[in-house]
């Protein structure tokens, strides 16, 4: 097989690759180790930032976002017992989110490669790259028992933090910087009315604690737990339990109750891999990046990075210009870095550190009153929460 640009991973952000590739007149080839199913099932991500909204609009699968998704305007901050609104439009100059699954993106985006036969293949096995340091690369991989290869000019490595395209670069040639947190997320999806509108982010003295959702009917809710927490201490009955104690405050208002339909611990870290490009492999989206889910960065990191990708590709091959490409991994890496901040000081002011004296308590009671009382700290939490604006 010969192609363009080589895809590996079809996540949210190897499948707006393609997609906008194939609206520059590029064509590309996508390799994905799991299944069609899987990949549509896999729960995860669920706020959007604008720009996120605004680029799958502009690539035209934005339709059923628009009639399914949510739009909020505020979230919620709650401590000390007691609730404090932000409202993210006014303190952000009129920008809002958008709560859409991240599956739901990717069936989308699944839908609409599908419509006009663009090449995705699904369950392929044993992905190896080569060639990525000279200007003949090629990626090769088992479908169906038969041996692959596929010539390209580019490969995108959009396999996710546990995928080959990064761990494909020597090492001497990457910086990876990272934090692990001493602590996951209990994460449960539940077959019930979300009981609030907009998002509530709890630090608790037990813990920290998420209310979400997904759509009017399911409610999806997340605990502060230990890293290493077993599944099979946690009964439906305790979950629900240590949600009310975290989420209560002095309003009465709690999350409603109903049947859980799914449980997960995720870990929780940060870690950024430089520079995002080795010869003509370009990483984008977790693959070259993680942030703690706290701040709501990572899918919209993962657009953000794909924007960038998929203009200097086009322009690669329209005005046979490579400078979009040796840019890519400076301009992608600012934006990186503020996410990777604000994420990590989302976590650090709403989480429990195991070993916390009452010094490092009170800074962060002190930042979170600061949060709610002071418009300029709130509305420098609203602009990064909304997502920056892109660069032009
Ligand atoms: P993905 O989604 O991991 O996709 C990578 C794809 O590559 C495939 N793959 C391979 N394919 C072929 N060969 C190989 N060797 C391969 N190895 C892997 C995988 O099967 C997969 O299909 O990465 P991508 O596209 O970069 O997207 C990133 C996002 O998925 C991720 O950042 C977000 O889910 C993070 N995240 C959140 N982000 C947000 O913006 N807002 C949120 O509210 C939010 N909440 C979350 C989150 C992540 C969470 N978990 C489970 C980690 C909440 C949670 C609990
Ligand atoms: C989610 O709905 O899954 C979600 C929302 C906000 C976050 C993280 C996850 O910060």
């Amino acid at each position: 097989m010969r192609t363009q640009v080589a895809i590996v991973g079809a996540g949210p952000a190897g499948l707006l690759l393609a997609h906008l590739l194939h609206r520059a007149g590029v064509e590309s080839v996508v390799l994905e180790s799991r299944s069609r199913a899987y990949c549509e099932q896999r729960i995860r991500a669920g706020v959007l930032e604008q720009g996120t909204v605004d680029t799958l609009d502009e690539s035209g699968v934005g339709g059923r976002l628009h009639r399914e998704g949510l739009v909020h305007h505020g979230i919620e901050l709650r401590f000390g017992g007691r609730s404090h609104r932000l409202d993210l439009t006014e303190l952000s100059g009129g920008r809002s989110i958008t709560v859409y699954g991240q599956q739901e993106v990717v069936k989308d985006l699944i839908a609409a490669r599908l419509a006009y036969e663009g090449a995705l293949h699904f369950d392929v096995a044993g992905v190896r790259l080569e060639g990525i340091d000279s200007t003949r690369p090629s990626v090769h991989f088992t479908h169906a028992g038969h041996a692959q290869r596929i010539d390209c000019d580019l490969v995108a490595g959009c396999d996710g933090f546990h995928g080959i395209c990064r761990p494909s670069i020597p090492g001497a040639a990457l910086t990876i910087h990272q934090r692990e947190y001493p602590f996951a997320w209990l994460g449960i999806l539940a077959e019930a009315a979300p009981s609030r509108h907009e998002l509530v982010y709890a630090s608790h003295p037990r813990g920290f604690a998420l209310f979400s959702m997904r759509s009017p009917r399911v409610t999806r809710l997340y605990l502060q737990v230990a890293p290493d927490e077993p599944l099979d201490g946690w009964t439906d009955e305790r979950i629900w339990a240590e949600l009310h104690t975290r989420l209560e405050a002095d309003d009465g208002w709690r999350p409603h109750e109903g049947p859980i339909l799914e449980k997960g611990v995720t870990g929780m870290r940060s870690f950024v891999a430089e520079p995002m490009r080795y010869g003509r492999l370009f990483l984008a989206g977790d693959a070259a990046h993680i942030v703690p889910p706290t701040g709501a960065k990572g899918l919209n990191l993962a657009v953000a990075d794909v924007r960038v990708l998929a203009a200097a590709i086009a322009a690669f091959y329209r005005e046979r210009s490579a400078a979009g490409l040796d840019a890519y991994s400076e301009t992608c890496l600012k934006r990186v870095w503020r996410a990777e901040h604000f994420s990590w000081w989302m976590t650090a002011m709403l989480h429990r550190f195991p070993g916390d004296d009452t010094f490092h308590e009170r800074l962060q009671r002190a930042q979170l009153e600061y949060v709610v009382s002071s418009r300029a700290a709130a509305a420098s939490l609203a602009e990064n929460y909304v997502g920056l604006p892109f660069a032009p």
